[in-house]
C-alpha cells in the first residue's frame, strides 16, 4: 500500500517537473506559452519562494492526495458488499484515530518551519539603494522616484497595435517601464488611489496589496538586467486586466542615464541625509514622508493647547481617585 502510494506521488512529481520541458524556450520575466511550472525568479526570495513551493509543498500534497486516493480504492475493493458481505461490527481504534490527529498536525509543523523562514525573509529587507513609490489608479500604475526627484509619471498599457509593432507582449508591455539598477535592492512604497489594487511581479517574487489611505513596503533585488512583467493583482474594476506593470533592471550606469531623461538627479548629500532619518524610523509599515512627520507633529500639538489651556482639566479626575481608593479599604 505504502509502497503503491509511494510510486504514484514519484511519478506525479517526475512528471510536473519534467513538464516545463514542454515548453520550446522558458521565457524570462513573463509567463510561457504551454508551460506549467512557476516563472523563473531573477531574485533569491523568488528562488526560495519557488523551493518551498515545488520541493516542500508540492511533495507533500502529492503525498497526501496519493494516499487518500489509495485509501478510497482499497476500501472500495475490499470491502463492497460482494467482497466483504459480513461487516465488523466495533466502531472505534484509538491507535488510527491518535495517528489521524497527530499526523497532520505534524505535517502542518513541518510546513510551517519552511513557511515562517520564509515569511521573516520577505520581512527583512536590508537597507533600501532605491526607493520608488507604486500608485495604482482605475486602470493604470503610477510611479515616482522620490530619492532622484522624479515626480510621478504615468504607465499605461501599451496598445494592442504598438506592442505587436514593438514585438512585445501585449497586455503586460506598457507605455513607461519602471527602470531600477541591478542588484541594487529596492523598497517600493505602494499604494491606492482609488480601490484596492495590487503590485505584483511574479519573477520578482514581489505581491502587496496597494491599499487608499495606507502605504504598503515591499521590496527586491533583481541579480540580472532584463524586461520583468507583472500586473495588478487585486481585481479593481472593469479594467483590472490592462493595467500591466514593466521593469527594466539595467546596469547602474543606464539607470543614472534614465534618470536624467526624466528630468531627475542623485543629490548625494538629499540621498544619504534621507537614508539616515529613514534608518531611524523602524516603522515596519511606512506612510509617505510627509505625513509621517504630520503625524508626528500631532500629537505634540494638540497636548501644549490643552495643558496651557486647561491645566486643572486632568488634575480634576486624577484627584478622587486616589481618595477614593483608601475611602473603598
Ligand atoms: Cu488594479
Amino acid at each position: 500500500m505504502r509502497a503503491l502510494a509511494t510510486g504514484v506521488a514519484a511519478s506525479a512529481m517526475s512528471a510536473l517537473f519534467a513538464a516545463p520541458a514542454f515548453a520550446k524556450e522558458e521565457l524570462l520575466g513573463q509567463p510561457t506559452p504551454g508551460a506549467i511550472d512557476l516563472q523563473r525568479g531573477v531574485t533569491p526570495l523568488r528562488e526560495d519562494a519557488i523551493f518551498f513551493h515545488n520541493a516542500i509543498l508540492l511533495p507533500i500534497i502529492t503525498a497526501i492526495t496519493a494516499l487518500v486516493l489509495g485509501l478510497l480504492i482499497w476500501v472500495v475493493i475490499r470491502y463492497n458488499r460482494k467482497a466483504n458481505p459480513t461487516p465488523a461490527r466495533w466502531s472505534h481504534n484509538t491507535v488510527v484515530e491518535v495517528v489521524w490527529t497527530l499526523a497532520p498536525v505534524l505535517v502542518l509543523v513541518f510546513i510551517a518551519i519552511f513557511s515562517f523562514k520564509l515569511l521573516f525573509a520577505y520581512h527583512d529587507m536590508p537597507k533600501p539603494d532605491l526607493t520608488i513609490k507604486a500608485t495604482g489608479y482605475q486602470w493604470y500604475w503610477g510611479y515616482e522616484y522620490p530619492d532622484q526627484k522624479i515626480p510621478e509619471f504615468v504607465s499605461n498599457i501599451l496598445p494592442e497595435d504598438q506592442a505587436k509593432a514593438k514585438g512585445v507582449p501585449y497586455r503586460l508591455a506598457a507605455t513607461q517601464p519602471l527602470v531600477v539598477p541591478v542588484n541594487k535592492t529596492v523598497r517600493v512604497l505602494v499604494t491606492g488611489a482609488d480601490v484596492i489594487h495590487a503590485f505584483a511581479v511574479p519573477s520578482f517574487g514581489v505581491i502587496t496589496d496597494a491599499i487608499p489611505g495606507r502605504v504598503n513596503e515591499t521590496w527586491f533585488k533583481a541579480d540580472r538586467e532584463g524586461i520583468f512583467y507583472g500586473s495588478c493583482r487585486e481585481l479593481c474594476g472593469v479594467d483590472h486586466a490592462f493595467m500591466p506593470i514593466e521593469v527594466h533592471v539595467v546596469s547602474q550606469p543606464e539607470f543614472e542615464a534614465w534618470v536624467k531623461t526624466k528630468g531627475g538627479g542623485t543629490e548625494p548629500a538629499v540621498a544619504a541625509a534621507s537614508a539616515a532619518a529613514e534608518a531611524s524610523g523602524t516603522a515596519p509599515v511606512v506612510g509617505a514622508p510627509a505625513a509621517t512627520g504630520a503625524a508626528a507633529a500631532a500629537p505634540a500639538a494638540p497636548l501644549n493647547p490643552a495643558a496651557a489651556g486647561s491645566p486643572p482639566a486632568p488634575a480634576t479626575p486624577a484627584q478622587p481617585a486616589p481618595a477614593a481608593a483608601p475611602a473603598a479599604k
